[in-house]
């Protein structure tokens, strides 16, 4: 099976393993350890698995960041569609300052990563404290960190968090492919086989998925105004419908005006796979951490899964999920 060649890529700093602090290297001696999708080893800290770089970053946030009650975070697993919800999310809530039939739109000429930034991947990446003067009010950020992970500031305070979830089959093959893509050793390519296993076991980048989902599918039901819980599925179907609740969810709900102008219809095109996918900064641009930003443009589709899962694999990650989502009210 073959994945694209990006064989000249820069990797990412939270893949590169120098300039570890002596802390850190001295934490990872202690830490749990498996295969890792993207580096030779993942380490399980606080119970979710990430790369010795990704630690220092997460660290350094989880002391530092201060939150604020403006703020909004969007919190995923990696490959739930991220980068989509970055670009619904900034379009929709700066559309005063950036109204969306604008020419020189910021979408449009960069790449929602740099718009809505990771902190524990990018902002806080060389453990360092990062500079929030640029950042406008609301603060739009994003993080892959499970909830109770979470920087005790943002916990404590009244952030809005919004939670995008996508089907785990999807989001493997999704991650399968970038890690081939990124692997700083191309020779050492994982086969699919021995990444399902992982997966199955937990052992994925900030998994075990079950437990992200569910910790914060938990904390959307006990606190509706704060967690706002989606699925990318929900949005590919009804894509108004859930543009609208998320903009009620983060008080900045459609006017009549608006809706009479169809602001809503023009961001979700905007923000749509096929506009971003062909903008020359996404075709392109580089990330500032290393990686291209066609990386995150693969196919953007529901159910790619069925043309790489076998008849077995289906029905054990099926196993899985039910066993771990049993009695939650989510399914997939
Ligand atoms: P990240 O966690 O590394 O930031 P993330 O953006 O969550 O990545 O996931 C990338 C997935 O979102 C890709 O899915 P695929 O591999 O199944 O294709 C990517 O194609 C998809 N994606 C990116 N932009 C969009 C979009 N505008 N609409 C729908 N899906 C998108």
């Amino acid at each position: 099976m073959s994945t694209s060649q990006t064989s000249t890529q820069i990797p990412p700093k939270y893949l590169r393993e120098d300039e570890l602090s002596d802390e850190c290297k001295k934490l990872l001696l202690t830490l749990p350890k498996e295969r890792g999708w993207l580096i030779s080893d993942t380490y399980n800290y606080q119970g979710f698995w990430l790369s010795p770089r990704l630690l220092q970053g997460v660290i350094a946030c989880q002391q530092q960041f201060q939150a604020h009650d403006s703020d909004i975070i969007l919190a995923t697993t990696p490959k739930s569609g991220t980068t989509w919800l970055k670009a619904l999310l900034f379009v929709l809530v700066n559309r005063v300052k950036h109204p969306v039939f604008e020419q020189n739109h910021p979408l449009l000429v960069k790449n929602p990563h740099d718009l809505v930034p990771y902190l524990e991947l990018t902002l806080y990446v060389d453990g360092q404290v990062p500079n929030f003067s640029s950042f406008t009010t609301p603060r739009l950020l994003s993080t892959h960190l499970p909830f109770a992970s979470l920087p005790k500031s943002v916990q404590d305070s009244r952030t809005k968090l919004v939670y995008l979830c996508r089907n785990p089959k999807d989001i493997f093959i999704s991650m399968w492919h970038f890690a081939n893509d990124l692997r700083l050793d191309h020779t050492d390519t994982r086969s699919i086989e021995e990444m399902f296993e992982l997966f199955c076991k937990g052992v994925s980048v900030f998994g075990p998925f079950w437990n992200h989902v569910l910790d914060y599918w938990k904390k959307s039901i006990e606190k509706p105004n704060q967690v706002f819980f989606v699925m990318y599925e929900e949005i590919k179907k009804q894509p108004e419908i859930q543009l609208k609740r998320l903009a009620e969810f983060l008080d900045c709900p459609f006017s009549v005006e608006e809706e009479n102008s169809r602001v809503a219809e023009e961001i979700l095109r905007m923000c749509s796979f096929e506009n971003l996918s062909n903008l020359e900064v996404n075709i392109n641009g580089k990330f500032s951490t290393g990686e291209a930003n066609k990386s995150f443009f693969r196919k953007g589709e529901v159910g790619d899964w069925k043309n790489y899962f076998t008849i077995e694999m289906s029905e054990k990650l099926n196993d899985v999920i039910e066993q771990k989502f049993q009695g939650s009210g989510l399914r997939f």
